[in-house]
Protein backbone atom coordinates (compact mmCIF):
# COMPACT_ATOMS: atom_id res chain seq x y z
CA UNK A 1 0.00 0.00 0.00
CA UNK A 2 2.96 2.27 0.95
CA UNK A 3 3.97 2.52 -2.61
CA UNK A 4 0.84 3.61 -3.86
CA UNK A 5 2.07 7.35 -2.74
CA UNK A 6 5.10 9.96 -2.63
CA UNK A 7 6.33 10.26 0.76
CA UNK A 8 5.34 14.19 0.05
CA UNK A 9 1.68 12.94 -0.49
CA UNK A 10 1.62 10.79 2.85
CA UNK A 11 2.72 13.81 5.05
CA UNK A 12 0.30 16.00 3.07
CA UNK A 13 -2.97 13.60 4.05
CA UNK A 14 -1.44 12.83 6.99
CA UNK A 15 -0.90 16.55 7.76
CA UNK A 16 -4.65 16.80 6.84
CA UNK A 17 -6.78 14.11 8.53
CA UNK A 18 -4.34 12.67 11.09
CA UNK A 19 -4.34 13.91 14.48
CA UNK A 20 -1.36 12.57 16.34
CA UNK A 21 -0.81 11.47 20.11
CA UNK A 22 1.19 13.98 22.30
CA UNK A 23 1.84 16.56 19.77
CA UNK A 24 1.60 19.91 18.88
CA UNK A 25 -0.01 19.78 15.61
CA UNK A 26 0.90 22.84 13.67
CA UNK A 27 4.46 22.21 14.45
CA UNK A 28 4.37 18.64 13.45
CA UNK A 29 2.47 19.61 10.00
CA UNK A 30 5.14 22.39 8.74
CA UNK A 31 7.54 19.79 9.39
CA UNK A 32 5.47 16.48 7.87
CA UNK A 33 5.81 13.05 9.83
CA UNK A 34 8.52 10.60 9.12
CA UNK A 35 6.84 7.52 7.07
CA UNK A 36 7.47 4.00 8.92
CA UNK A 37 6.78 1.67 5.68
CA UNK A 38 8.44 -1.65 7.23
CA UNK A 39 10.30 -3.90 9.86
CA UNK A 40 12.27 -6.34 9.90
CA UNK A 41 14.32 -7.78 13.66
CA UNK A 42 15.31 -4.18 15.51
CA UNK A 43 15.67 -1.97 12.07
CA UNK A 44 12.48 0.35 10.58
CA UNK A 45 12.65 1.55 7.27
CA UNK A 46 11.45 4.90 6.34
CA UNK A 47 9.20 5.55 2.87
CA UNK A 48 12.83 7.18 1.50
CA UNK A 49 14.28 4.07 2.06
CA UNK A 50 16.75 4.67 5.32
CA UNK A 51 17.24 1.69 7.49
CA UNK A 52 16.71 3.23 10.84
CA UNK A 53 17.65 0.88 14.01
CA UNK A 54 14.95 1.11 16.50
CA UNK A 55 16.35 1.76 19.91
CA UNK A 56 12.95 1.76 21.73
CA UNK A 57 11.51 -1.58 20.21
CA UNK A 58 8.43 0.68 18.75
CA UNK A 59 7.27 2.40 22.17
CA UNK A 60 8.64 -0.24 24.36
CA UNK A 61 6.76 -2.97 23.65
CA UNK A 62 7.94 -4.59 20.04
CA UNK A 63 9.95 -7.00 22.82
CA UNK A 64 9.90 -10.02 20.26
CA UNK A 65 11.10 -8.05 17.65
CA UNK A 66 9.83 -7.19 14.19
CA UNK A 67 8.51 -9.29 11.31
CA UNK A 68 7.99 -12.42 13.39
CA UNK A 69 5.82 -14.18 10.15
CA UNK A 70 4.49 -16.61 12.80
CA UNK A 71 2.35 -14.51 14.80
CA UNK A 72 1.25 -13.29 11.78
CA UNK A 73 0.08 -16.67 10.66
CA UNK A 74 -1.52 -17.30 14.23
CA UNK A 75 -3.53 -13.59 13.77
CA UNK A 76 -4.80 -14.92 10.48
CA UNK A 77 -5.57 -19.14 11.98
CA UNK A 78 -7.47 -17.24 14.48
CA UNK A 79 -9.11 -14.71 12.46
CA UNK A 80 -10.47 -17.35 10.56
CA UNK A 81 -11.70 -19.73 12.39
CA UNK A 82 -13.32 -17.13 15.30
CA UNK A 83 -12.58 -13.69 14.75
CA UNK A 84 -14.67 -11.89 17.15
CA UNK A 85 -16.87 -13.13 20.05
CA UNK A 86 -17.27 -11.73 24.12
CA UNK A 87 -16.70 -13.15 26.97
CA UNK A 88 -19.35 -10.91 29.27
CA UNK A 89 -22.39 -13.53 29.12
CA UNK A 90 -21.26 -16.81 30.62
CA UNK A 91 -18.94 -17.69 27.39
CA UNK A 92 -15.21 -18.04 26.96
CA UNK A 93 -13.29 -19.69 23.87
CA UNK A 94 -10.18 -21.20 23.69
CA UNK A 95 -7.68 -18.37 22.58
CA UNK A 96 -8.15 -16.51 25.71
CA UNK A 97 -8.09 -19.79 28.25
CA UNK A 98 -4.86 -21.17 26.55
CA UNK A 99 -3.65 -17.39 27.44
CA UNK A 100 -5.08 -16.99 30.74
CA UNK A 101 -3.26 -20.55 31.07
CA UNK A 102 -0.06 -19.29 29.70
CA UNK A 103 -0.09 -16.24 31.51
CA UNK A 104 -0.46 -17.59 34.72
CA UNK A 105 2.17 -20.25 34.76
CA UNK A 106 5.19 -17.65 33.71
CA UNK A 107 3.62 -15.39 36.81
CA UNK A 108 5.34 -15.63 40.34
CA UNK A 109 2.74 -18.09 42.22
CA UNK A 110 -0.05 -16.76 43.49
CA UNK A 111 -1.30 -14.89 40.42
CA UNK A 112 -3.64 -17.07 38.91
CA UNK A 113 -6.24 -15.19 37.62
CA UNK A 114 -6.04 -12.62 34.57
CA UNK A 115 -8.23 -9.96 33.46
CA UNK A 116 -7.98 -8.55 30.09
CA UNK A 117 -8.27 -5.09 28.42
CA UNK A 118 -6.76 -3.30 25.17
CA UNK A 119 -3.86 -0.89 26.31
CA UNK A 120 -1.82 -0.29 29.64
CA UNK A 121 -4.34 3.17 29.98
CA UNK A 122 -7.16 0.39 31.05
CA UNK A 123 -5.49 -2.16 32.26
CA UNK A 124 -4.63 0.91 34.82
CA UNK A 125 -8.21 2.22 35.08
CA UNK A 126 -9.38 -1.70 35.29
CA UNK A 127 -6.96 -2.16 38.47
CA UNK A 128 -7.99 1.20 40.07
CA UNK A 129 -11.65 -0.18 39.71
CA UNK A 130 -10.43 -3.32 41.28
CA UNK A 131 -9.10 -1.84 44.22
CA UNK A 132 -11.71 0.16 45.01
CA UNK A 133 -14.22 -2.71 44.63
CA UNK A 134 -12.40 -4.91 46.63
CA UNK A 135 -12.08 -2.49 49.30
CA UNK A 136 -16.19 -2.10 49.54
CA UNK A 137 -16.47 -5.94 49.41
CA UNK A 138 -14.19 -5.71 52.36
CA UNK A 139 -16.52 -3.80 54.56
CA UNK A 140 -14.10 -0.64 54.26
CA UNK A 141 -15.83 1.62 51.74
CA UNK A 142 -13.71 4.43 52.88
CA UNK A 143 -10.61 3.39 51.52
CA UNK A 144 -10.81 4.65 48.73
CA UNK A 145 -7.47 6.95 47.70
CA UNK A 146 -4.56 5.63 45.57
CA UNK A 147 -1.15 6.67 45.63
CA UNK A 148 1.00 7.25 42.82
CA UNK A 149 4.31 9.28 42.29
CA UNK A 150 5.50 12.42 40.29
CA UNK A 151 7.33 11.70 37.08
CA UNK A 152 5.61 8.21 36.94
CA UNK A 153 3.69 7.43 33.45
CA UNK A 154 0.57 5.31 33.63
CA UNK A 155 -1.52 6.09 30.59
CA UNK A 156 -3.64 8.58 29.14
CA UNK A 157 -7.33 7.81 30.11
CA UNK A 158 -8.37 9.57 32.83
CA UNK A 159 -7.69 7.48 35.65
CA UNK A 160 -4.48 6.55 34.06
CA UNK A 161 -2.92 10.27 33.49
CA UNK A 162 -4.50 10.90 36.83
CA UNK A 163 -2.45 8.50 39.07
CA UNK A 164 0.58 9.11 36.62
CA UNK A 165 2.73 12.58 37.75
CA UNK A 166 3.19 14.01 34.85
CA UNK A 167 2.24 17.94 35.61
CA UNK A 168 2.02 18.79 32.21
CA UNK A 169 -0.80 15.98 31.66
CA UNK A 170 -2.41 16.93 34.84
CA UNK A 171 -2.74 20.47 33.03
CA UNK A 172 -5.06 20.07 30.67
CA UNK A 173 -8.63 18.60 31.48
CA UNK A 174 -8.66 19.45 35.48
CA UNK A 175 -6.46 15.84 36.73
CA UNK A 176 -6.13 14.38 38.95
CA UNK A 177 -9.50 13.26 39.60
CA UNK A 178 -10.54 13.21 43.39
CA UNK A 179 -9.14 10.26 45.48
CA UNK A 180 -5.60 10.31 43.62
CA UNK A 181 -2.10 12.03 45.43
CA UNK A 182 0.98 11.71 44.67
CA UNK A 183 4.58 11.36 46.50
CA UNK A 184 8.14 12.02 45.11
CA UNK A 185 9.96 9.89 42.93
CA UNK A 186 12.75 7.54 44.26
CA UNK A 187 15.53 9.37 41.89
CA UNK A 188 18.67 9.37 43.82
CA UNK A 189 20.61 11.64 41.49
CA UNK A 190 18.67 14.60 42.07
CA UNK A 191 17.29 14.14 45.50
CA UNK A 192 19.64 11.95 46.75
CA UNK A 193 22.56 14.54 48.33
CA UNK A 194 24.78 13.19 51.25
CA UNK A 195 23.13 10.10 51.15
CA UNK A 196 24.36 6.85 49.72
CA UNK A 197 21.67 5.06 47.04
CA UNK A 198 21.00 2.93 49.91
CA UNK A 199 20.16 4.94 52.37
CA UNK A 200 18.01 7.49 50.18
CA UNK A 201 16.15 4.45 49.26
CA UNK A 202 14.72 3.78 52.91
CA UNK A 203 13.76 7.94 52.84
CA UNK A 204 12.33 7.69 49.70
CA UNK A 205 10.41 5.09 50.71
CA UNK A 206 9.16 6.69 53.78
CA UNK A 207 7.52 9.56 51.82
CA UNK A 208 4.58 7.01 50.86
CA UNK A 209 4.75 6.27 54.74
CA UNK A 210 3.99 10.18 55.68
CA UNK A 211 1.26 10.18 52.66
CA UNK A 212 -0.66 7.00 54.35
CA UNK A 213 -0.23 8.80 57.39
CA UNK A 214 -1.39 12.06 56.11
CA UNK A 215 -4.53 10.89 54.12
CA UNK A 216 -4.99 8.06 56.87
CA UNK A 217 -4.38 4.64 56.60
CA UNK A 218 -8.33 3.84 56.85
CA UNK A 219 -8.63 6.24 53.63
CA UNK A 220 -5.54 4.88 51.58
CA UNK A 221 -6.93 1.94 49.35
CA UNK A 222 -3.31 1.86 47.61
CA UNK A 223 -0.07 2.39 46.35
CA UNK A 224 1.04 1.90 42.76
CA UNK A 225 4.28 2.58 40.88
CA UNK A 226 6.58 1.06 37.83
CA UNK A 227 9.68 -1.01 39.28
CA UNK A 228 11.43 1.12 37.21
CA UNK A 229 9.57 4.29 35.74
CA UNK A 230 10.03 4.00 32.16
CA UNK A 231 8.58 7.10 30.57
CA UNK A 232 10.07 9.05 33.29
CA UNK A 233 13.34 8.85 31.35
CA UNK A 234 14.43 5.39 33.29
CA UNK A 235 14.47 5.81 37.13
CA UNK A 236 16.06 2.77 38.91
CA UNK A 237 14.79 2.84 42.28
CA UNK A 238 17.94 1.74 44.83
CA UNK A 239 17.43 -1.69 45.81
CA UNK A 240 16.44 -0.66 49.40
CA UNK A 241 13.20 0.83 48.14
CA UNK A 242 10.64 -1.96 47.04
CA UNK A 243 11.27 -3.78 50.04
CA UNK A 244 11.10 -0.79 52.31
CA UNK A 245 7.50 0.04 50.43
CA UNK A 246 6.14 -3.39 50.94
CA UNK A 247 7.01 -3.57 54.39
CA UNK A 248 5.18 -0.41 54.59
CA UNK A 249 2.03 -1.01 53.11
CA UNK A 250 1.62 -4.40 54.52
CA UNK A 251 1.95 -2.35 58.04
CA UNK A 252 -1.30 0.16 57.08
CA UNK A 253 -3.18 -3.01 55.13
CA UNK A 254 -2.44 -0.55 51.58
CA UNK A 255 -2.53 -2.62 48.38
CA UNK A 256 0.62 -2.53 47.13
CA UNK A 257 0.53 -2.51 43.00
CA UNK A 258 3.02 -2.66 39.90
CA UNK A 259 2.78 -1.04 36.74
CA UNK A 260 4.26 -3.32 34.51
CA UNK A 261 3.74 -2.38 31.35
CA UNK A 262 7.19 -1.59 30.45
CA UNK A 263 9.14 -3.52 32.59
CA UNK A 264 6.89 -6.54 31.68
CA UNK A 265 8.04 -9.80 29.64
CA UNK A 266 11.46 -9.73 30.39
CA UNK A 267 12.72 -6.07 29.80
CA UNK A 268 14.94 -6.23 32.90
CA UNK A 269 15.95 -9.76 32.47
CA UNK A 270 13.09 -11.38 34.56
CA UNK A 271 9.68 -11.78 33.28
CA UNK A 272 8.41 -8.89 35.40
CA UNK A 273 9.74 -6.20 37.04
CA UNK A 274 8.73 -6.59 40.83
CA UNK A 275 11.12 -10.12 40.56
CA UNK A 276 14.27 -8.00 39.85
CA UNK A 277 13.56 -6.20 42.52
CA UNK A 278 12.30 -8.89 44.79
CA UNK A 279 9.14 -7.37 46.19
CA UNK A 280 5.39 -9.54 45.85
CA UNK A 281 2.47 -6.94 44.50
CA UNK A 282 -1.32 -7.63 45.11
CA UNK A 283 -2.09 -6.62 41.23
CA UNK A 284 -0.02 -5.65 38.52
CA UNK A 285 -0.91 -4.02 35.24
CA UNK A 286 0.62 -5.45 31.64
CA UNK A 287 0.10 -4.48 28.03
CA UNK A 288 3.24 -3.17 25.36
CA UNK A 289 5.38 -6.79 25.54
CA UNK A 290 2.32 -9.06 26.21
CA UNK A 291 2.00 -9.19 22.60
CA UNK A 292 5.10 -7.08 21.63
CA UNK A 293 3.06 -4.60 19.92
CA UNK A 294 1.75 -6.83 17.21
CA UNK A 295 -1.80 -6.28 18.13
CA UNK A 296 -3.27 -4.46 20.96
CA UNK A 297 -4.20 -6.13 24.29
CA UNK A 298 -3.45 -5.66 28.27
CA UNK A 299 -4.02 -7.63 30.91
CA UNK A 300 -4.27 -7.11 34.90
CA UNK A 301 -2.91 -10.13 36.71
CA UNK A 302 -4.67 -10.55 40.17
CA UNK A 303 -3.12 -11.65 43.23
CA UNK A 304 -4.85 -14.68 45.20
CA UNK A 305 -6.05 -12.17 47.81
CA UNK A 306 -7.57 -9.55 45.47
CA UNK A 307 -9.16 -12.22 43.70
CA UNK A 308 -10.81 -13.83 46.62
CA UNK A 309 -12.11 -10.60 47.99
CA UNK A 310 -13.60 -9.62 44.40
CA UNK A 311 -15.13 -12.94 44.17
CA UNK A 312 -16.72 -12.89 47.47
CA UNK A 313 -18.33 -9.47 46.09
CA UNK A 314 -20.52 -11.16 43.00
CA UNK A 315 -20.81 -9.22 39.95
CA UNK A 316 -17.57 -6.52 39.20
CA UNK A 317 -19.23 -4.61 36.64
CA UNK A 318 -16.32 -3.62 34.36
CA UNK A 319 -15.31 -4.92 30.91
CA UNK A 320 -14.46 -4.17 27.63
CA UNK A 321 -15.95 -5.57 24.28
CA UNK A 322 -12.17 -6.42 23.50
CA UNK A 323 -11.44 -7.79 26.80
CA UNK A 324 -9.60 -11.26 26.04
CA UNK A 325 -10.05 -10.53 21.84
CA UNK A 326 -9.49 -13.75 20.11
CA UNK A 327 -7.08 -12.67 17.87
CA UNK A 328 -5.16 -10.21 20.12
CA UNK A 329 -5.22 -13.20 22.96
CA UNK A 330 -3.95 -15.56 19.92
CA UNK A 331 -1.02 -13.96 19.16
CA UNK A 332 0.01 -12.80 22.59
CA UNK A 333 -0.01 -16.64 23.32
CA UNK A 334 2.70 -17.07 20.21
CA UNK A 335 4.71 -14.42 21.27
CA UNK A 336 4.59 -15.33 25.55
CA UNK A 337 5.24 -18.96 24.37
CA UNK A 338 8.27 -17.98 22.26
CA UNK A 339 9.85 -15.42 24.48
CA UNK A 340 9.77 -18.58 27.05
CA UNK A 341 10.64 -21.49 24.73
CA UNK A 342 12.84 -19.21 22.65
CA UNK A 343 14.91 -18.46 25.59
CA UNK A 344 14.70 -14.78 24.84
CA UNK A 345 14.14 -13.89 28.42
CA UNK A 346 17.15 -15.97 29.47
CA UNK A 347 19.13 -14.45 27.04
CA UNK A 348 18.50 -11.02 28.66
CA UNK A 349 19.31 -11.78 32.02
CA UNK A 350 22.53 -13.63 31.47
CA UNK A 351 24.17 -12.77 28.19
CA UNK A 352 22.64 -9.45 25.95
CA UNK A 353 21.66 -8.03 28.92
CA UNK A 354 24.83 -7.58 30.69
CA UNK A 355 27.00 -6.99 27.43
CA UNK A 356 24.47 -3.68 27.05
CA UNK A 357 25.16 -2.79 30.50
CA UNK A 358 28.89 -3.10 30.26
CA UNK A 359 29.36 -1.72 26.96
CA UNK A 360 26.62 1.20 27.89
CA UNK A 361 28.78 2.22 30.57
CA UNK A 362 32.56 2.03 29.14
CA UNK A 363 30.88 4.03 26.23
CA UNK A 364 29.08 7.12 27.89
CA UNK A 365 30.94 7.61 31.39
CA UNK A 366 33.82 9.40 30.01
CA UNK A 367 31.56 12.16 28.72
CA UNK A 368 31.32 15.64 30.38
CA UNK A 369 28.22 16.07 29.84
CA UNK A 370 26.58 12.53 30.47
CA UNK A 371 25.91 11.21 33.67
CA UNK A 372 24.18 8.96 35.75
CA UNK A 373 25.08 5.91 33.17
CA UNK A 374 22.48 3.28 34.43
CA UNK A 375 20.56 0.36 33.21
CA UNK A 376 19.83 -3.24 33.87
CA UNK A 377 18.51 -6.05 31.34
CA UNK A 378 17.96 -4.13 28.31
CA UNK A 379 16.75 -0.72 29.71
CA UNK A 380 19.49 2.02 29.71
CA UNK A 381 19.65 5.65 29.90
CA UNK A 382 22.01 8.69 31.12
CA UNK A 383 21.13 11.97 31.75
CA UNK A 384 22.30 15.33 29.98
CA UNK A 385 23.78 17.32 32.67
CA UNK A 386 25.53 20.63 33.26
CA UNK A 387 27.83 19.60 36.06
CA UNK A 388 28.63 16.05 36.87
CA UNK A 389 30.61 17.37 40.06
CA UNK A 390 27.44 19.06 41.24
CA UNK A 391 25.20 16.93 39.63
CA UNK A 392 23.97 20.16 37.88
CA UNK A 393 20.51 19.67 35.51
CA UNK A 394 20.44 22.21 32.51
CA UNK A 395 17.94 24.71 33.37
CA UNK A 396 15.12 24.46 30.89
CA UNK A 397 14.51 20.56 31.64
CA UNK A 398 13.87 18.99 28.12
CA UNK A 399 15.58 21.37 25.98
CA UNK A 400 18.75 19.56 25.57
CA UNK A 401 17.61 16.85 25.60
CA UNK A 402 15.04 17.62 22.39
CA UNK A 403 18.55 18.72 20.28
CA UNK A 404 20.43 15.54 21.47
CA UNK A 405 17.11 13.53 20.26
CA UNK A 406 17.29 15.07 17.04
CA UNK A 407 20.71 14.22 16.78
CA UNK A 408 20.07 10.72 17.02
CA UNK A 409 16.98 11.21 14.44
CA UNK A 410 19.55 12.41 11.92
CA UNK A 411 21.67 9.42 12.63
CA UNK A 412 18.65 7.15 11.78
CA UNK A 413 19.12 5.45 14.89
CA UNK A 414 15.94 5.86 17.59
CA UNK A 415 16.42 6.85 21.41
CA UNK A 416 14.10 8.45 23.35
CA UNK A 417 14.09 12.29 25.20
CA UNK A 418 12.18 12.06 28.54
CA UNK A 419 13.62 15.64 29.53
CA UNK A 420 17.52 15.60 29.43
CA UNK A 421 17.09 11.85 30.44
CA UNK A 422 18.34 9.96 26.73
CA UNK A 423 17.21 6.39 27.22
CA UNK A 424 16.95 3.34 24.98
CA UNK A 425 14.89 0.07 25.18
CA UNK A 426 15.50 -2.19 21.84
CA UNK A 427 13.76 -4.93 21.12
CA UNK A 428 14.59 -8.35 23.47
CA UNK A 429 16.20 -9.89 19.92
CA UNK A 430 18.89 -7.64 19.51
CA UNK A 431 22.05 -9.13 18.56
CA UNK A 432 25.70 -8.34 20.47
CA UNK A 433 26.52 -6.72 17.08
CA UNK A 434 23.79 -4.94 16.65
CA UNK A 435 24.00 -3.66 20.40
CA UNK A 436 27.75 -2.65 19.34
CA UNK A 437 26.52 -0.86 16.44
CA UNK A 438 23.63 0.52 17.99
CA UNK A 439 25.96 1.94 21.09
CA UNK A 440 28.77 3.08 18.12
CA UNK A 441 26.15 5.49 16.44
CA UNK A 442 25.08 6.60 19.86
CA UNK A 443 28.62 7.69 21.29
CA UNK A 444 28.98 9.20 17.35
CA UNK A 445 25.94 11.31 18.14
CA UNK A 446 26.89 12.48 22.00
CA UNK A 447 30.13 13.67 20.50
CA UNK A 448 28.16 15.53 17.90
CA UNK A 449 25.53 17.29 20.76
CA UNK A 450 28.29 18.38 23.05
CA UNK A 451 29.90 20.16 20.26
CA UNK A 452 26.29 21.75 19.89
CA UNK A 453 25.91 22.85 23.03
CA UNK A 454 29.26 24.60 23.22
CA UNK A 455 28.47 26.06 19.88
CA UNK A 456 25.32 27.54 21.10
CA UNK A 457 26.30 28.34 24.82
CA UNK A 458 24.53 26.03 26.65
CA UNK A 459 27.96 25.04 28.39
N1 LIG B 1 1.73 2.24 32.32
C1 LIG B 1 3.01 2.39 31.97
C2 LIG B 1 4.08 2.07 32.96
C3 LIG B 1 3.35 2.81 30.68
O1 LIG B 1 4.62 2.96 30.34
C4 LIG B 1 0.99 2.92 30.17
C5 LIG B 1 0.72 2.49 31.46
C6 LIG B 1 -0.16 3.17 29.25
O2 LIG B 1 -0.17 2.23 28.23
P1 LIG B 1 -0.95 2.52 26.86
O3 LIG B 1 -0.93 1.18 26.17
O4 LIG B 1 -2.32 2.92 27.20
O5 LIG B 1 -0.21 3.61 26.14
C7 LIG B 1 2.32 3.07 29.76
C8 LIG B 1 2.60 3.54 28.36
C9 LIG B 1 6.87 7.28 25.99
C10 LIG B 1 5.59 6.52 26.05
O6 LIG B 1 6.91 8.23 25.23
C11 LIG B 1 5.36 5.60 27.05
C12 LIG B 1 4.12 4.95 27.10
C13 LIG B 1 3.17 5.19 26.12
C14 LIG B 1 3.44 6.11 25.12
C15 LIG B 1 4.63 6.79 25.07
O7 LIG B 1 7.84 6.94 26.68
N2 LIG B 1 3.88 4.06 28.13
Amino acid sequence: MQNERTTAQWRELDAAHHLHPFTDTESLNQQGARVITKADGVFLWDSEGNKILDGMAGLWCVNIGYGRKDLSDVAKRQMDELAYYNTFFKTTHPAVVELSQLLSEVAPKGFSRIFYTNSGSESVDTMIRMVRRYWDVKGQPQKKTLIGRWNGYHGSTIGGASLGGMSYMHEQGDLPIPGIVHVEQPWWYQYGKGMTPDEFGVVAARWVEEKILEVGPDKVAAFVGEPIQGAGGVIIPPSTYWPEVERICRQYDVLLVADEVICGFGRTGEWFGHQLFGFRPDLFTTAKGLSSGYLPIGAVFVGDKVAQGLAEGGDFNHGFTYSGHPVAAAVAHANVKALRDEGIIDRVKNDTGPYMQRRWREAFGGFEHVDDVRGVGLIQAFTLVKNKAKHELFPHWGEVGTICRDIFFRHNLIMRACGDHMVSAPPLVISKAEIDQLIGTAVQCVEECEQVLRERGFV
